[in-house]
């Protein structure tokens, strides 16, 4: 590989994403915010991430918890205001932390002003702000349904026309056609931009463009359309150009291809920095919708890791992750959340940090938090996990097997409480916590992870993320997968140079015998040191050397 230019800073940054409601509570209402966030920076630098990556403060009615916006300009009273904001913000960069937004276009809540304006008569001005369009045959316009469940069009009495919301009802979608709509967007980026944040991640940023003949008639269901890219491009002149370039952009394309990603990422296009692919944490779902499982099988994991891995060797770049809010616990889902919690959580942190890419951390991922093992639907907050329970019930599965499909995949599995310490609360709230906090705090939470010496998942992903500031091989080094088909081993290198770094890990709670030489000196592990058994690996255990 030759490197011609400087790579760009985020190469050897680690990216923690806070999911605020569920962070801490410094208030004692129960919700996360921007005081708690503030009073756990320390703890941040510690862990030495480069940026923190905030899911949506923004004014919300929280229909789908914060994604749904009323205001761009303003913090929900919820989480704070804007000065504790601005405060939040010098306290990161003081640390030097930067500050990521989630910047949630493709749709607004439908409380927001413009929507307000836009459905209040056919001849508003904002009307063509969003997708509105006449009924067929009395019926939707298109066949296309909502993420959330139900068609994706919703009837409104008042102009007898239909409006688009991919998500929910609430979360009407903006029609990026309208030039207006466009400049209103990059004026309130450069707002933020000004007031100092470091970059975006931009939710669903690949639907933004509709294929404007699907709209009516029988498109079966969303595709992307070209002009995302001429969107994009627009965006980058209208926003960051001109802007120093320690800024980060990454865009949430859901059903993007590597062909697609390259086209995001090349640096010469001046699109995204990178983008979250969805590929990986679809292969374990059903062919009817993501709450059937299917076991997953590690060599097909490997394989299409693997090809984004080579499908942006040359131009773009990958971010990596295992786990988000809208995903299950990486350690229930990947792992043994069992006897060998500690053992395959850090398996999967040293597999996904030594990728080539940029490694996302999920709160509490670092301690090895767990699903949220709710068994009654009272439980779940999720949009979308109660509108699937009522529908499936309503079209009389049982609840109890709709319950069993919840508890692996619900969203709420990642967003209970982040779990501190043992008390009631589990350090995260004086009060009642909005979501209830997982059982097993009492053993799993920050302050037992901390004492637990060599058994410190926090320990590990700080370590790792230290390699990756100072190693270039694995910040930049070429990545080649080994062993493919093998069932339960997971081994690449990374090499650039002379310098060869070596990852054998082993994806099975059984001993594994090793096909190949892990000789080398060694970088990290999650055994002991000095009692590795020659030619085996243990149940979990990853293995990092350096090959001569
Ligand atoms: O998610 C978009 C998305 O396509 C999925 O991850 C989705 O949340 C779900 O898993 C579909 O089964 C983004 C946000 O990350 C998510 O929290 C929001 O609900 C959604 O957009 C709408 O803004």
């Amino acid at each position: 590989m030759s490197i011609d230019i400087a790579p760009a800073w985020w190469t050897s940054a680690v990216v923690y994403q806070i999911y605020p409601r569920s962070f801490a509570d410094s208030t004692g209402d129960g919700i996360g915010d921007l005081g708690g966030i503030r009073g756990k920076l320390d703890y941040l630098q510690e862990l030495g991430v480069d940026v923190v990556w905030l899911s949506p403060i923004y004014r919300s009615p929280q229909a789908d918890n914060g994604y749904d916006i009323s205001d761009y300009r303003d913090i929900d009273p919820l989480f704070g205001s804007l000065a504790e904001f601005d405060l939040l913000l010098a306290e990161a960069h003081a640390r030097g932390i930067k500050i990521v937004m989630d910047l949630v276009v493709n749709h607004t809540s439908d409380e927001h002003a413009w929507f307000e304006e836009s459905r209040g008569s056919l001849t508003n001005p904002k009307r063509d702000w969003y997708v509105w369009r006449d009924g067929v045959d009395g019926r939707e316009p298109n066949l296309w349904r909502s993420m959330f469940g139900g068609p994706a069009w919703k009837l409104d009495a008042a102009t007898g026309q239909y409006y688009l919301h991919l998500f929910a009802v609430k979360q009407p979608d903006l029609n990026w056609e309208n030039r207006e709509v466009r400049s209103a967007v990059y004026e309130m980026m450069n707002w933020w931009l000004d007031r100092g944040v470091d970059g975006f991640r931009m939710d669903v940023i690949n639907l933004i463009a509709k294929v404007q003949s699907d709209l009516v008639g029988d498109s079966p269901g969303f595709v992307m359309g070209d002009q995302v890219h001429d969107y994009l491009q627009e965006m980058n002149r209208e926003v960051f150009a001109g802007r120093d370039a320690d800024l980060i952009t990454v865009g949430e394309t859901p059903g993007a291809t590597v062909d697609d990603a390259i086209r995001f990422t090349s640096s010469d296009r001046l699109e995204l920095d990178m983008v979250f692919q969805f590929e990986h944490v679809g292969l374990d779902h059903g062919p009817r919708t993501k709450f059937d499982n299917v076991p997953l099988k590690l060599v097909d994991l490997k394989r299409s890791l693997g090809r984004w891995q080579s499908g942006l060797a040359e131009s773009g770049w990958n971010s990596l992750y295992f786990g988000n809010h809208d995903q299950p616990r990486s350690v229930s889902r990947f792992g043994d959340d069992g006897q060998f919690r500690f053992e395959s959580a850090t398996l999967l942190a040293a597999i996904l940090h030594l990728h080539r890419g940029t490694p996302y951390v999920y709160q509490g991922d670092e301690i090895g938090m767990t699903n949220a093992g709710f068994t009654t639907i009272e439980q779940y907050q999720d949009i979308e996990s109660l509108n699937y329970y009522n529908e499936e019930v309503a079209a009389g599965a049982s609840p109890a097997d709709v319950l069993a499909s919840l508890a692996f995949r619900s969203r709420d599995n990642a967003r209970t409480p982040v779990q501190w310490d043992a008390s009631p609360g589990a350090g995260f709230t004086t009060g009642t916590p909005w979501l209830a906090i997982t059982p097993n705090h009492t053993t799993i939470n920050v302050a037992a992870d901390r004492a637990a010496g060599l058994r410190s998942i926090f320990e590990f992903y700080r370590r790792l993320i230290a390699l990756r500031h100072e190693s270039p091989v694995v910040a930049l080094g070429d990545f080649e997968m080994l062993e493919p088909e093998h069932p339960t081993l997971y081994a690449f290198t990374r090499s650039l140079g002379a310098e060869t770094l070596l990852v054998v890990g082993n994806f099975s709670s059984e001993g594994l015998e090793l096909p190949l030489s892990a000789d080398g000196e060694p970088v990290i592990g999650n055994y002991p040191q000095g009692e590795d058994v020659a030619g085996e690996l243990r149940p979990w255990e990853v293995r990092v050397v350096w090959r001569g």
